[in-house]
């Protein structure tokens, strides 16, 4: 079967939405870095929509530090990919037009650089996860011991890390007397501006101090909130898009109808109308993204380590689950109460919102894709806001129950005595954490010596090592649908 590519475009089905700009005049003014899923239903939408109500300033040339596996599924389609929403029965077909191209860092890093440093870009966004930082978890400083790091720190010209790539190209435009791009993180994490910034600064000083000046003044790096549920493509997905359309899209996304995207208002240069994209741009981000953080990602944590010990496969399953929905709640109610909501975030209408999001069966999200990389997630989702409860003397019997959820996962057995991967950067430390350890109280203990997990101060208060084994024990004894219903109560 063809593969969907710009001369397909005319014969695809009259129901396929495809933007009406010419793609041969759109120039690159956006440089993405890690072009996974994520990025292509999300901030590729908005630069396509940009691109759509005639700026065409706007095109997104991406970039995979790792692989070219996304770089051989777009490339021989020229670019182009279908955005799948789906809703309940509904589905909504979109082919999005942004993409100039893909280039993989690895095999040409000279050309990242060369387009990144190119003065009609004016933008870098990027999603690399939590370890494509090289930051040091505890202290938040960049990974000097990092091979990687140190490669590119003997050598900027041809860099290996996400900060490297940003550090040589801000360099060389530099030396070209251009402004720095803006550098966009879109990771879902706390302070990502922050963090992208520490590190580039932090390999900058190490290469050239003046440089490192330039761009702690003129350079910008905003915070962001990004929201979109985007479970990963499977074969089936491709097999029945291509079945609607007529030719093959190994490149396709789908996702929710919901989209946010709430940036810190600043910038270095250039940018899209991005109020007038539906973009959010504010002075205080962190607001937005405790709530998001600390409500749909905490539940999501939560219900993925508890659905998938006892057998829901997806995310819509285990919520159906009277007892687990209860408990969602109940979680809700906890965190919340650490929550400075933005001007704007209604939280009961929000949290109505996220357990409609939730239920959306036609998405298929996987309990086990969520419940990968819990080591980098737990601290922003869950152990922030159990930290901030037990200051303020609250309780945290839901915070704990997701914890101790976390911590039975990383038994690699569910409930049925299925042998699971625990797909984790920290698999093997929490493995040999919990080598020949067999009582549930030590195994808590255990793990909560993972420094680069629990912050020292929280895993040394009794109180939350108290309630995480209480809640460990019960998940032991009474299964998790039921220590679900008795965490609610
Ligand atoms: C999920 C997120 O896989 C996960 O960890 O919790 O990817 C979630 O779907 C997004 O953050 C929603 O914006």
């Amino acid at each position: 079967m063809n593969r969907l590519s710009n001369a397909a475009l005319k014969a695809l089905p009259a129901d396929v939405v495809v933007s009406g700009y010419d793609r041969a005049r759109v120039k690159t003014g956006v440089v993405h870095l890690g072009i996974g899923a994520f990025h292509r239903a999300h901030q590729a939408v908005v630069f396509d929509d940009a691109l759509a109500s005639g700026d065409l300033r706007w095109g997104v040339l991406g970039a995979s530090l790792r692989s070219p596996g996304v770089r051989d599924q777009l490339n021989p389609q020229d670019g182009l990919y279908t955005l799948v929403v789906r809703d309940g029965s509904d589905e909504h077909l979109r082919v999005v037009g942004a993409g100039c191209g893909v280039l993989v860092g690895p095999e040409d890093p000279v050309a990242l650089v060369a387009a990144m440093a190119h003065p009609e870009v004016h933008i870098v966004t990027l999603t690399v996860t939590e370890k494509g930082y090289r930051l040091d978890p505890a202290t938040g400083h960049l990974l000097a011991d990092d091979p990687d790091v140190a490669a590119d720190l003997a050598d900027i010209a041809a860099p290996r890390t996400a900060p490297g790539f940003v550090v040589a190209a801000l360099r060389a435009r530099k030396a070209r007397g251009l402004k720095p791009f803006t550098v966009i993180s879109c990771d879902n994490l706390p302070h990502n501006g922050r963090r992208i910034r520490a590190g580039v600064l932090a390999m900058a000083r190490r290469i050239d101090p003046a440089l490192a000046r330039w761009i702690e003044t003129e350079g910008a790096f905003p915070q962001t909130m990004v929201d979109r549920i985007v479970p990963a493509t499977t074969p089936d997905d491709i097999a029945g898009l291509a079945a609607r359309l007529g030719v093959e899209d190994r490149g396709m996304v789908k996702a929710e109808p919901f989209s946010q995207w709430v940036i810190e208002d600043w910038f270095a240069g250039e940018r899209p109308d991005f109020l007038s994209l539906g973009v959010q741009l504010t002075h205080a981000v962190e607001p937005w993204e405790d709530a998001k953080l600390r409500l749909l990602n905490g539940a999501h944590s939560a219900i993925a380590y508890l659905g998938a010990l006892s057998g829901h496969e997806h995310v819509h399953e285990a919520v159906a689950v009277p007892a687990f929905r209860a408990y969602v709640e109940a979680l809700w109610d906890e965190a919340q109460t650490t929550l400075n909501p933005p001007p704007g975030l209604d939280i009961p209408a929000y949290r109505q919102a996220l357990m409609g999001r939730f239920s959306n069966a036609a998405l298929m999200h996987r309990t086990r894709q969520i419940a990968m990389d819990g080591s980098q997630k737990l601290p922003q989702r869950l152990l922030a806001a159990a930290a901030e409860r037990l200051a303020a003397g609250q309780g945290i019997k839901a915070l704990a129950l997701g914890v101790a959820a976390w911590m039975r996962w990383q038994s690699g057995v569910t409930e049925s005595g299925e042998v699971v991967l625990v797909d984790d950067p920290l698999a093997a430390k929490t493995a040999q954490q919990l080598a020949g350890v067999d009582d549930d109280p030590s195994r808590v203990l255990a793990l909560l010596g993972l420094s680069a997990v629990f912050p020292p101060r929280l895993a040394g208060d009794s109180r939350f090592a108290v309630a995480v084994t209480d809640a460990y024990r019960s998940l032991r004894r009474n299964g998790a649908v039921e220590a679900a219903r008795r965490a609610a109560e």
